[in-house]
């Protein structure tokens, strides 16, 4: 079947998110299409939670009941939370009017449908309306009773007119939207002008540089790769990705970027290390990062993980100005990882970050792969910070690395993507820019 279209305008939902706050409605029942019969809104709508019923009339009035509590076919039920509504007609503006305290909010029948205390009652099957046998049931599921009570206390022709016939009657399931554990509050413009608009507070660097470390496949290459997408505005592939542990590149790559996007050249280096690994003889050996982060290590070194590099190592960098050293280290860590790091691993980075706090360098986290992890996220990465796996992932990872959350960023890379997304651009610039400011902060002290 094809999709059911709702009848309630954009005005309408509009008016309506201001009686229900920031909800997504979910249309269960639709009477001209699943029928105006007890049954059939029973079977539609029976035990969904928070619902909304709306009903239409030829009057032109567009009104119903909203009740935290189940529908189903027994039971009367108390909700201090039901009211009854009106949306704004002609000269009027939107009605609400609040159950009494206490009173029964929704009487569930075999017998009627959605009915508000028997003041509000939607394919009131039980009023005889029409000495007509001929369409009798029809026309009697399509009126509605409308009586204030003890439940309800309204002046009738405010809330449906003096028309009891339905033209529509629709009934949707409430969704709560819950709040993100973070907001993506800056769009893509704003984030590109912030980086347009860099410049390190040093005067002697013209641009901050950014270390990626982590272990093997956790998405280093990949997010270079990203950035260079998002600074080109299209899907580009320049550094080297998923080779694996064993054939992983033992270069040492430095990234400028051109910046389609951006105007300039952006005012960052990326640098792409060989990957970490549990054990100690393959992966880059702690005492080659320090070198990297001191400055010492030259473009498109080789790495020998057995043999350090050193003072008297071909291509060493002995004289170091501040531009030359790594002014952020940012671990990249693959989110989709049962256990998102090894004991052993962990045991590495701790050791690494110690010697990288009396470095006093900044260091931040980028959460990789998010869209392998949770399936909300794998369909549209907006629902990144609604994710409450991904925010548990990001408290976990903060915890083993003692890192604050605020420095953990999720992203996700462009790995099978052929056309660039606006939300993915943003998690990508974020986690940029955030990689700037936590830099001058290291131009900052320095300068102090
Ligand atoms: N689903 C998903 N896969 C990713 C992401 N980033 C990287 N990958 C994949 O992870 C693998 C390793 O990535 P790579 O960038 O080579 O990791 P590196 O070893 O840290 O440089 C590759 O197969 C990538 O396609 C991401 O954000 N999401
Ligand atoms: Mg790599």
């Amino acid at each position: 079947m094809s999709e059911i279209r709702s009848r309630l305008t954009t005005e309408d939902q509009k008016q309506l998110s201001q009686l229900l706050g920031k909800v997504n409605l979910h249309l269960l029942y639709k009477a001209s299409v699943h029928g105006f019969s007890v049954p059939d809104f029973h079977a539609k709508c029976d035990v969904q939670g928070p619902t909304l019923t709306v009903g239409y009339n030829k009057q032109g009035y567009t009104f119903g009941g909203y009740t935290s509590q189940d529908f189903d076919r027994s039971d009367s039920k108390t909700d201090n939370k039901a009211f009854l509504f009106r949306l704004q007609n002609w000269t009027e503006q939107p009605l609400k009017v609040a159950v009494n305290p206490d009173a029964v909010a929704v009487l569930n029948s075999r017998n009627t449908g959605p009915n508000f205390g028997d003041s509000l009652v939607f394919l009131n099957n039980e009023q005889i309306i029409s000495g007509q046998r001929f369409n009798a049931q029809r026309i009697k599921a399509q009126r509605i009773r409308a009586e204030p009570g003890q439940s309800y206390s309204f002046n009738k022709s405010d809330l449906c007119g003096s028309d009891l016939d339905l033209v529509e009657c629709e009934v949707y399931r409430v969704e709560e939207i819950k709040a993100p554990w973070r907001n993506l509050t800056r769009t893509k413009k704003e984030l590109i002008d912030f980086i347009k608009s860099y410049k390190p507070y040093v005067s002697s660097v013209s641009k901050a540089r950014v270390l990626l470390i982590g272990p093997v496949g956790g998405g280093k290459s990949s997010f270079i790769n990203s950035t260079n997408s998002v600074f080109r505005g299209h899907v580009t592939s320049r550094a080297l990705v998923g080779s694996g542990a064993t054939n992983a590149p033992k270069k040492y790559s430095t990234y400028s970027f051109r910046g389609d996007e951006v105007g300039t050249s952006p005012p960052l280096i990326l640098c792409d290390t060989m990957g970490l690994a549990e054990d100690t003889e393959s992966g880059i050996s702690s005492e080659d990062i320090i070198s990297i982060i001191k400055g010492h290590v030259p473009n498109k070194y080789q790495f020998n993980p057995a043999s350090p590099i050193k003072a008297d190592t071909e291509g060493y960098i002995e004289s170091v100005t501040v531009g030359g050293k790594i002014h952020c280290v940012a671990y990249v860590i693959d989110a989709s990882k049962a256990t998102i790091l090894s004991t052993e691993m962990e045991k590495k980075i701790c050791g690494i970050q110690s010697q990288i706090n009396e470095l006093e360098i900044p260091q931040i986290v980028l959460l990789t792969k998010v869209d392998e992890v949770c399936p909300l996220v794998g369909k549209d990465v907006e629902n990144v910070y609604r994710s409450k796996y991904i925010e548990k992932k990001v408290m976990e990872v903060g915890k083993k690395l003692g890192i604050p959350v605020t420095c953990i960023v999720p992203v996700k890379n462009y790995w099978s993507d052929l056309e660039l997304d606006c939300t993915t651009d943003i998690l990508i610039l974020s986690a940029l820019v955030q990689m700037l400011r936590y830099a001058d902060d290291y131009f900052e002290d320095l300068d102090e």
